[in-house]
This record gives C-alpha cells, sequence and structure tokens, in this order.
C-alpha cells in the first residue's frame, strides 16, 4: 500500500486533488498544524493529509462515511465560531422537556404516606414517577419537611417544590463543580465505563470546556486500539479542537507519552469500552492505566437509559475495578426517568460532575447542580 501525503490550508481542496490524481483514493487521516492565534477556533490551519489508492468496495464505503462525518463536523466548527462569538457573560440553564414517544407510562409502586400530608406527599409521588426510588424520595422530601403539630403529619416547610428539591439534593448529594485546573498543576482525567456510554463524545466536550472557557493547554490519549475507528473518531475531534492527540497501545507507551507532556495543564485519556460484566478486560484497561498510579482521577460515565438496579451494577463493578473519583451521566435527553441520577448518586455516595443531553459536540453538556437535577425531575 502506497501512502500520498498532501499538504495545504483546505482540506476540502486537498481531498479533491487527491482526487483528481488518484482517481478513487482511501483517506487514512489526516493532521492539522496550528498557526498561532488568540483564540482556538479561530486560528489558521494547515492540513497535512494521509490518502492511498482504494482498491475494493469496503474502503469505498469507508471513506463515504468519513466524508460525512468530515462534513458534520465541519458544520459543527461552522455552529461553534458562532456560538463562541455570541457566548453571553451568564449563560441560562434550559432544560430539554421529555418528547411524548419517551414518556415512561409503567406503573410505579407508590409509596405508603401515611405520615405525609399535602404537598409533601405530592412531591414524593412525582419523584417516584420520575425514576426516584420510593425510599429515596421519602427520605428526601423529609429533609425539606416539618412536623405539622394539628395533623402530626410531614410537611414541606418550603414555598415551592423546587426549593424544596434544591435543599434536600444539597444536603444528600455530592456535586464537584466545574473541573477548574489550576495552571501549571496538571491534571490527568480517564474516562472509564461500558460500551458506547459516550466516553469520547463527552471527553471532547470537556476537553473543548477547558480550551475555551479556561484556556488551558490540554491534551488527549487514546488507548482505544481495540474498536475499528475507535482512535480515529477520537484523532478527528481532536484536530477539529487542536489539541495534540496520541494513541498508546501499552502501559509502556502511556507513561512515556504522559512524561513527555508534562508541560500540559490536563490531559484527558479515553480508554476502551467494556462491558461491565467483562472482568478479563475490564483488568486489561486497569493493567494499561495502573502504570500512572494515584496520579490518574477516574471519571465513570452512566446512562441514564439504565435502570437503577443496571446502573449501580456498572457502578460496583467498575469500583471493584478502578478507584473512581466521579460520575458523569448521559443520555439524559434519551430518559424519561432522570431519577436514576439521584438513586445511584444516593446509593455510591459518589460526587456527580457533568450531565450529557444530547449528541452535539461541545454543546451537549451541563454541569451537575442541585438546581439542574430539580429541574429534570419538575420539568418535562
Ligand atoms: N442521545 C445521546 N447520544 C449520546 C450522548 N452522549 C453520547 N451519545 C452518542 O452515543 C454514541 C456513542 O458515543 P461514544 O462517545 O462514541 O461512546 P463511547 O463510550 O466512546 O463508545 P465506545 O468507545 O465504543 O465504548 C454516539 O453516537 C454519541 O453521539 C447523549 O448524551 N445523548
Ligand atoms: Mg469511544
Amino acid at each position: 500500500m502506497s501512502v500520498k501525503v498532501y499538504e495545504g490550508e483546505d482540506l476540502d481542496a486537498l481531498i479533491e486533488r487527491a482526487r483528481s490524481e488518484l482517481g478513487d483514493i482511501e483517506i487514512l487521516y489526516y493532521e492539522v498544524e496550528k498557526v498561532p492565534g488568540r483564540f482556538p477556533f479561530f486560528r489558521k490551519r494547515k492540513y497535512r493529509l494521509f490518502v492511498t489508492e482504494k482498491d475494493d468496495e469496503k474502503e469505498k464505503r469507508e471513506i463515504e462515511k468519513l466524508e460525512g462525518e468530515l462534513r458534520e463536523l465541519k458544520e459543527l466548527l461552522l455552529n461553534l465560531k458562532e456560538n463562541f462569538s455570541k457566548l453571553p457573560a451568564q449563560q441560562t440553564i434550559p432544560v430539554p422537556s421529555i418528547p411524548e414517544h419517551l414518556e415512561d407510562k409503567t406503573p410505579c409502586q407508590m409509596p405508603q404516606l401515611e405520615e405525609f400530608t399535602g404537598d409533601a406527599a405530592e412531591l414524593i409521588n412525582l419523584l417516584v414517577k420520575k425514576g426516584v426510588e420510593p425510599e429515596i424520595a421519602v427520605e428526601l422530601v423529609k429533609l425539606s419537611c416539618g412536623l405539622d403539630i394539628e395533623t402530626e403529619k410531614f410537611d414541606l416547610n418550603t414555598n415551592t417544590f423546587r426549593e424544596a428539591l434544591i435543599k434536600a439534593f444539597q444536603e444528600k448529594l455530592l456535586f464537584t463543580g466545574e473541573f477548574k485546573i489550576e495552571k501549571g498543576k496538571q491534571r490527568i482525567f480517564a474516562f472509564i465505563g461500558p460500551t458506547g456510554v459516550g466516553k469520547t463524545t463527552n471527553l471532547f466536550k470537556l476537553a473543548s470546556k477547558f480550551v475555551i472557557d479556561q484556556e488551558l493547554k490540554v491534551g488527549v490519549i487514546s488507548t482505544d486500539t481495540f474498536k475499528v475507528g475507535g482512535s480515529q473518531q477520537a484523532r478527528i475531534y481532536a484536530s477539529i479542537l487542536n489539541v495534540p492527540f496520541y494513541v498508546a497501545t501499552d502501559q509502556r507507551k502511556l507513561k512515556e507519552i504522559v512524561d513527555n507532556l508534562s508541560d500540559l495543564d490536563v490531559i484527558l485519556i479515553d480508554t476502551v469500552g467494556r462491558s461491565h460484566y467483562d472482568y478479563f478486560r475490564l483488568g486489561e484497561i486497569k493493567a494499561t492505566l495502573s502504570i500512572l498510579g494515584t496520579s490518574i482521577e477516574y471519571v465513570l460515565l452512566v446512562s441514564c437509559n439504565y435502570d437503577t438496579k443496571e446502573a449501580m451494577e456498572v457502578v460496583n463493578r467498575y469500583r471493584s475495578f478502578f478507584p473512581v473519583d466521579f460520575l458523569l451521566f448521559t443520555k439524559i435527553d434519551e430518559s424519561s426517568r432522570p431519577g436514576v441520577m439521584v438513586n445511584v448518586g444516593v446509593r455510591s455516595g459518589l460526587p456527580l460532575s457533568y450531565v450529557s443531553t444530547g449528541q452535539r459536540v461541545p454543546e451537549d453538556i451541563k454541569l451537575l447542580t442541585p438546581t439542574l437535577i430539580s429541574e429534570f425531575l419538575l420539568g418535562g
């Protein structure tokens, strides 16, 4: 296989040139060299495109797929440029409502509520309908209740449901707040979790926050050498964000790469998705990452599509391999039961970081706060 390299400032033009010279081509990958400028997304780029002549139908399909991704990403980049220039100083948090077809109509088991009166009982019922386990719902609502002397029952001592929930979550759940990185004090985060949970896409959403909001020096390492195109997907995101990207095939290589990146503020490590039942493969990831010892902070991603039992199974099994530091929830937009975040937060005692609200990179991620969880539970 002979590889040809094209260089220039316009990626589409390079692809066209390669096509006109070679006929059908396979795009192997491309690199972007940054030309210094003030904002990452406005920098001029120099592309280096690696192609080879295509020799079968399978490769043709792969090229079409890649081109589709490139077009999508180009659109994303244009959106980003637009949004970045329009960013207001303070943003409100719109909470997506649950599409009707996703509304969960299955009956829930309601707790006995004789000891509660009025609004308190109503709030407990509402929480249970949104997936909060009955005993947790009771425990939470009690935190915002007082005993009504006349009726000898618990009733809310706040003005609104929202206030009651915010108060309860402040007491009952842990929140990381924005990951604030001090320049020069490097932090390394590894993104772990089941197959397809959203590790790669959400890693880049956070990378984008670090680059744009905090102006940090960020690097990404993929240890995903298993999935076909696994590191390629990450490579494309990295080139759009203009952050250095490396693939570590084993422990030794990982250590070598990290040692060479000591000038970066944040290193984000993407891992290959593994079923939480696959002890052998989880052990492999652990073995690779363990070379970095305690310098890694582990972010475990959990999908809101899981019911609480399955989500806790994921958390417990992953915790038996990795010292999980934070939880990051994904796919809240596909779930009608946001209560799973509350249940897992309470049952695991782990701090909650962010929630992924859709597929768009980098917009679809929000910081989890007592207010945001309350809005997910009360809205929609
Ligand atoms: N609807 C929705 N889709 C999401 C969300 N987060 C990620 N996805 C999609 O889920 C799919 C898998 O995302 P990836 O980031 O590749 O997941 P991963 O965990 O890296 O997958 P593996 O590397 O195969 O384990 C992609 O199509 C993402 O766009 C989300 O919050 N909502
Ligand atoms: Mg991935």
